[in-house]
């Protein structure tokens, strides 16, 4: 099985012309997209290093597919890496070592020296990417963009190559029981030139997250907002028959009803069994009621009680759409394919 490494570059000249002589044992494949800062000079010394040059193509992520398509046969060990040293070159007889056990190794950033707060903010993002994506399950560091697969272990074809964050895209398109592992490195500062991210890539990121989840997120929320619909049309059409107290307890527990079959049908398509899904739902949303009751009482005593409530809705929004992804309807990969 021949082993790639596949390095996206974008101006990156003077980091290629010390990064190449490394890498003198493995099949290259360098795709830049028309940096015309002498790539192709360089490029061309290696006898291992294949150069694809982009003149109308533009992004990292199509840049790497670009490069996967340029593979003949199924049978190749691919590790991609970026040209700028923050990815350590040492690392890839690992990679190539673990690939002969397992079908995708994430690289694993050990040394994120970051304030609290902005540990805390990556933490929460790894988290919600993972609940949103469950099929990032097993990856600690799913940001990262040092990775290694096994070409047969991925179902090419569903990968789009939109956004930057390519790891993304190869890990959800594993085949069944894909075997993770990961590779341990130090995350290094960039040798030469400049970062080619910009905040366009930030609003491509949020819009990749999106795509993977399937739209979820979109559908759960509009769900929420059909729920405020047939509670308050039930608790009018009961009104003038029962108890006040009767009719909210009543409302509330239509909407609930209504919402879960909307969820269950449409938002996670019968990622779970109805008789599992239908009591966790239930639970979900009466504790989200609580959260979001509380919280209002709480935070009026301080603020406008309109807004108050409306904290209150958005908090335990979050808590039932984490809770219905991870419990209510909890992912598994064979039921889910
Ligand atoms: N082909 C190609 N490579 C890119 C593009 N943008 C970034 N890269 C390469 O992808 C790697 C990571 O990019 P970088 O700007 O360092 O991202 P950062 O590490 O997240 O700041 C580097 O090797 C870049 O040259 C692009 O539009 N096309
Ligand atoms: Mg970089």
């Amino acid at each position: 099985m021949k082993n790639y490494v596949i390095i996206p570059t974008y101006k990156e000249a003077d980091n290629l012309k010390e990064l190449l002589p490394l890498l003198t044992k493995y099949s290259i494949i360098v795709v830049d997209d028309n940096s015309l800062d002498g790539t192709e000079k360089i490029c061309r010394k290696y006898k291992n290093v294949k150069l694809i040059v982009r003149k109308n193509k533009r992004g990292l992520a199509s840049a790497v597919i670009d490069g996967i398509l340029s593979i003949k046969g199924n049978d190749a060990k691919i590790v991609v890496m970026d040209a700028d040293f923050q990815h350590d070159p040492e690392k890839l007889p690992e990679f190539f070592s673990k690939l002969n056990k397992y079908d995708f190794i994430y690289g694993n950033r050990i040394n994120l020296t970051m304030t609290l707060y902005r540990k805390v903010m990556s933490k929460t993002a790894a988290f919600l990417a993972r609940t949103m994506i469950p099929q990032l399950n097993k990856i600690d560091d799913p940001m990262s963009g040092f990775f290694g697969f096994r070409l047969s272990s991925v179902h090419i074809k569903g990968i789009r190559p939109i956004g930057y964050k390519i790891m993304l895209e190869i890990a959800v398109n594993l085949k069944d029981n894909a075997k993770i592992s990961k590779v341990n490195y130090r995350f290094g500062d960039r040798k030469f030139g400049k970062s080619k991210i910009h905040f366009k890539t930030l609003l491509e990121f949020v819009l990749q997250v999106l795509r993977l989840n399937n739209y979820r997120l979109l559908l759960f929320s509009l769900v929420g907002l059909s729920g405020i619909v047939v509670n308050e049309g039930i608790a009018f059409l009961l009104h003038p028959y029962l108890p006040l107290y009767a009719v909210f307890i009543l409302a509330a527990e239509t909407s609930i009803i209504t919402n879960f079959l909307l969820n269950h049908n449409f938002t996670f398509k019968k990622r779970a069994r109805l008789i599992k899904a239908l009591p966790r739902y239930n639970l979900v949303a009466l504790t989200g009621l609580v959260i979001n009751v509380s919280i209002a009482l709480y935070l009026s005593l301080f603020i406008e009680y309109l807004l108050a409530d409306f904290i209150g809705i958005l908090i335990a929004f979050v808590f039932n759409y984490i809770l219905s992804e991870r419990f209510a309807w909890s992912f598994n990969k064979a039921s889910a394919r």
